[in-house]
This record gives C-alpha cells, structure tokens and sequence, in this order.
C-alpha cells in the first residue's frame, strides 16, 4: 500500500475511534446476550468494519471535503446510535424504518424520554469532538492519497464486508434470508448495516403487494379449511347472544402479578376475585403475541385473528389494507362499535386504521376532561378514564361493543405516592418496583368500574373481556425479575413471562371455569363471535374458538418462540411446558413439528397483509340465525 506512514490518516484514526466507542456501546449499553467466543469475536470486528466502511469513502475527496465528511459522518452515525439507544431501553429492541417514520407517535413519548435519557450518555458523542478538533486544518493531519492508496483504502473496504457477512453466515446461518431478529443482525452486521438491510427490506415490503395476485389466497384458504377451521363451534355457541361486549385491554399487564403480594398486600385483590369467580372463565395459560407495534398490534389480533408483522406496526405499515375486521362483523350483525381511549387519535396511526376496519367511534383524549389533578405518566389516570367514559356509555344504542383501553399502568410506571395502595417491590429496578404500583392502581380503577356499570345497569346484560395487551417489564429488568420470581430468568421462564390475563366475564353465567389449555391473542375474535352466537362462516383468520376441543396446539409468539401443549421452544432450546426442564437445546428435535407449524402460519398471515391479499376474497355474507 503506498499509504504515508509519516502520520496516520485521519479516516483510519476515526475509525478506530468510532470503532472502540461503538463496541463499548454494544458490548456495555445493549443488553446483548454473547454466547460463544465466535459472537464475541465479530461483535468486536464489526464495529470496526462498519465504521471503516463509511469513513474510508472519504479517500475520494478533497482534503477540504473530506475533513467536512469525516465530522459529520461521524456526529450522524454517533445520533444513530444513540436513537437505537434510547428506543431499545424502552423496547428492547432496535428502530426499524417503519416506526422511525411514526413521527406522532415520538411526540408523545416525551413523557418516558426523561427516563431513558442518562447524563453520562454525553460520554458518547466524545470521539465525535475528537474528531472535529482534529480535523481542523491546522492539525495537518494526513488526508492527501495516492491514487493507489485509494483503491487500496477501497478494496480493504470490500474485503471486510465480505469478511463481516461470511463470518455472521457462519455464526447464524440463513441470517440474512430468515431475519430470525434485529439483535442478531446488530451483533453480526452492526447496526448502520442493519438499517440498510431494513430499508432493503422495507422497499420489498412495498413491492409485495405490487406482485400480489389473487391465486395466492386459495393456498390460505385451504390451509384454513383443513388445518384451522375457525368457524367450528363449541358448546358455548351463542352462550352471551345479544348482549354488549365490554372489552377492557389492560396496558402492559402480566400474569405473573396475579395473586402476588408486597409485603403481605394483594396487588391485584379485584382481578385475583374475578378469576375465581363462578361468572368468569379465566385463561391462566394465555399470551400475548405482539411485536413492535406493542398495544396496536394487540389490538390488530383481536379485531383481524391475524398475526401483527415481525417488524414494524401493522396498523402503520398496512392501515389501508383490505381487513374483515371484528368491528365490521359485528356492525354487520346490529353492534354499535366504538373505542375509548384517552390519547391522541393519531396515536399508533389509530384514527386511519379504526376507520378502515369500520368502528363507528372512537372516543379520544378530546372526549376527557384531562387537568393536572387527574393526569398520571402518560395522560387521563385509568379511574377518571372509567369515570368520564360511562357518561357515553349510558348514550350508546345497544347492543354495543366498546374497547377501553387503559393507560396508567405503562412504561415508566409513574404512580403518586399518595395514591399508591401497595408498596414498591425491593429490586435494582424502579421500573420493576414501580410497576407493582400503578398494576394496583388499574385493578382498582377496573374495581370500581365495575361498580359503575352495575349502578347504571349496563352490567347484567353485557359481556366483559379482560385481556392484558403486552409485557411490561422487559428483558432488560430480567435480574430484578428473577428476584421477584425466586428463579432465574431462563429462556422458558422469558416465554413464561409473556402470558397476559385473560378473563371472560358473563354475568350470570355461573358456569364458569379456570381454563388451563393454552390460549393467545390470536384466538380472541372468533371466541367472543361464537359466544355472541355469530356465525363466522368463511371468516379468514388464524384463531380458533378457545371452548373447543379439538385445538391446534400451539401458539406462535412473534420473537420466534413457540408454546405447544407439551414442549416451549424459544431461541434454539426445546423444554417441556409442564416442568421447565430442558429437552434440547436442537430444535431439530422434539420442537421441530411445533416450529414448522408455527412458521407456516406466521407465513400465510404475513403474505395475507403484505400482499393485502384480503382484497381479492369475496367474504361470506354472515348469517345471524345459527
Ligand atoms: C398509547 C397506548 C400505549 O395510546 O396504547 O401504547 P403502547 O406503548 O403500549 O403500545
Ligand atoms: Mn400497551
């Protein structure tokens, strides 16, 4: 190479600046779980790799320019970083393109930004100031090359992305054709590649529907007349017909806070009551199966009986699709559909989305009466929520089918202490210690919503569905959780962890039960048809009546795991859903047909909504009288 040796070029300084910072941040920032010695290798190259590639392009310009292109290559990449920082300690996880482009949504996240912005993260821009100072042309540093040099600098470029990608091939294969998740692909390719790659694939996303023809729909169809058949009826067939449907969807609430208590005080001594009571049936093995769209795609699973996307919110990236919603269905059928929920209407781009899929109304933060005294964390606290809403409720024609959704209890958990009926659990983390907290305060405010309903005599004749819309406590809050728990957090106890309440409540009923079998969001919509007595003959959707018996067995969780009636995969291990234990860590073994299954109809759904597939089946007209 004819590179000077007399001073180091400043590209190769930045870089390795750049470099070292970035694996700090990877390596002590992200949580990132290092299994072999291999990760831990290409986790320390590809930093280097990824920086060397964009400052080394800066061989082509003039000193001038190059010295500009150093700077603020290196402040956009530094801001890059720092954003997936921020996004990932709020949701484990890394920005795709989809939701970088949810600008609305960002604005109202100020309220948790405080949390998740640490003064010492200044720390990170440091190498950035570095290299601004020495690029200032009295520095004299070495930006001058030789036209050999600068193929050289070129050609070390291709070589180590070659290097990077064979090496991340070899560590996961198929990485790149399967996705599997956006950590691996940071640990492998880094995150500037990674956000290539997820452009790439975000402009394929947009082709798909392009390409779509209606022949691809009759392969679902089949699929759904063998293996799901989503309008086979139970006993409870029409066990609530007519009556209003009270949808509660509890924010980010877990099972595992059911019948717990803090120092000897129940934290949800309501919902604890209603699970055993004689009216509900309550599903103590059912899970949420969102991804990053959080209670919106909770929402897309009941309202479609499809599975939200691996990456990006459904009801952002697919609002204008084709849908034969739950809504429609039951507008369809003489129900007034509406939502309640005390936030924006632009909010995970609801507004378009609740039009497409037919609700009637959506009752926004404009339709509360927000002050100082009655906002916690994110906006309306859950109890003057439960108390605004029943004013509109009374109005309603019936029968209805109204979703609330709560807020108090999200992320970062803020509770008052005076209004504080538990104490904070005792853990290394507030999150975990708060959460406790405002759990207590929404089971409260659901307590005496109850009573409000049954004061105003929309109780007896109406149904009502409590489902938790996603995790909580995060992966990051793993040590703190398993302090609570008493055990470690392993891979089984983390799919463990996703189940949400769910609870079924007909007053009157007196025939209810606490289920065991396994259940997800997934299976919600054609449940709560068939209790309602409608027929959903020719329905489109993956979820089957959870009364019936003869179910599919498994339930597919968007990270990639899957529950069986028997064995839990997750992350490459099989254990036995009963006791825990590990049956192997290969799932070419006893979770492999569970996998194959899963993955095929995560398959179907994903091309239904890529595809908007939907638009090319002629649905049945629903018939009332079955
Ligand atoms: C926002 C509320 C919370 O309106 O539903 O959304 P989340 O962050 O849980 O998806
Ligand atoms: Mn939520």
């Amino acid at each position: 190479m004819q590179l000077n040796n007399r001073k180091t070029p400043l590209f190769i300084i930045a870089t390795i600046l750049f470099g070292i910072k970035t694996y700090i941040v990877y390596r002590f920032m992200f949580d990132l779980s290092i299994d072999n010695p291999l990760q831990e290798f290409i986790l320390l190259i590809n930093p280097i790799a990824s920086a060397y590639l964009v400052f080394a392009i800066s061989v082509w310009f003039q000193p001038r320019k190059q010295r500009k292109f150093l700077r603020w290559a290196a402040l956009t990449g530094t801001l890059i970083i720092y954003f997936n920082l921020l996004f990932y300690r709020n949701f484990t996880d890394f920005i795709t393109i989809p939701v970088l482009f949810q600008g609305n949504n960002a604005a109202d996240l100020s309220s948790s930004i405080s949390t998740l912005i640490h003064w010492p993260d200044l720390l990170l821009f440091l190498d950035v100031l570095v290299i601004w100072y020495l690029s200032k042309p009295s520095f004299n540093m070495h930006v001058e090359f030789s036209k050999s040099s600068k193929l050289a600098a070129t050609a070390v470029t291709f070589l180590l992305l070659a290097g990077n990608v064979t090496l991340a091939e070899m560590e996961r294969p198929m990485l790149f054709v399967r996705t599997f998740d956006r950590e691996y692909l940071v640990k492998n390719i880094g995150l500037f590649n990674y956000h290539i790659y997820d452009s790439t694939m975000q402009t394929k996303t947009k082709a798909q529907r392009v390409f779509a023809d209606g022949s691809e729909i009759s392969e679902v169809e089949g699929y759904m007349d063998k293996d799901v058949q989503p309008d086979k009826k139970s006993e409870l067939f029409g066990a609530a017909k007519g009556r209003n449907v009270i949808f509660i969807s509890l924010e980010s609430f877990q099972n595992f806070v059911l019948d717990s208590k803090i120092n000897g005080k129940e934290t949800t001594p309501f919902l604890n009551d209603l699970k055993e009571s004689s009216d509900t049936f309550w599903f103590k093995n059912f899970y949420h199966q969102t991804a990053q769209g959080k209670t919106s795609d909770s929402e897309f699973l009941i309202e479609n009986s499809m599975y939200p996307l691996g990456r990006g919110a459904v009801y952002f990236t697919n609002a204008q699709n084709e849908y034969h919603s739950l809504p429609e269905m039951l507008n369809e059928n003489d129900y007034y559909t509406s939502v309640f929920h005390a936030n924006n209407r632009s909010f995970w781009n609801r507004d378009v989305m609740y039009d497409n899929i037919g609700y009637d109304h959506f009752y926004d933060e404009n339709a509360f009466e927000e002050t100082p005294q009655n906002k916690i964390g994110w906006g309306l606290e859950d109890k003057a929520f439960f108390n605004q809403s029943i004013p509109y409720l009374k109005k309603l024609d019936q029968p209805f089918y109204s979703k609330f959704i709560t807020l108090t209890n999200h992320f970062p958990f803020e509770m008052p202490q005076n209004q504080a009926h538990v104490d904070k659990f005792d853990s290394g983390s507030e999150t975990l210690n708060q959460y406790f907290q405002t759990v207590r305060y929404t089971d409260e405010a659901v307590e005496s919503f109850f009573n409000k309903l049954k004061r105003e005599g929309l109780y007896e004749n109406s149904i009502i569905i409590l489902m938790g819309d996603h995790y909580g406590i995060s992966e990051f809050h793993n040590k703190a959780m398993g302090k609570f728990l008493g055990k470690e957090v392993n891979g089984y106890e983390h799919v463990q962890l996703q189940r949400v309440p769910f609870m079924i409540h007909i007053p009157g009923y007196d025939k209810g039960e606490v289920q065991e079998n396994i259940a997800g969001q997934i299976d919600v919509k054609p449940t709560l048809l068939h209790l309602l007595g409608i027929e959903n003959k020719g329905d489109l959707g993956f979820g089957q009546d959870l009364f019936r018996k003869d179910r599919k067995g498994f339930i597919a969780l968007r990270d990639g795991s899957v529950v069986g009636d028997q064995y839990v995969y997750t992350d490459s291990q099989c254990f036995d859903r009963k006791t825990g234990k590990l049956v192997s860590d290969d799932q070419e073994d006893q979770c492999k047909p569970l996998t194959e299954k899963a993955n095929k109809e995560l398959d179907y759904s994903d091309s239904i909504i890529y595809g908007d597939l939907l638009r090319f089946y002629e649905f049945n007209q629903i018939d009332n009288n079955g």
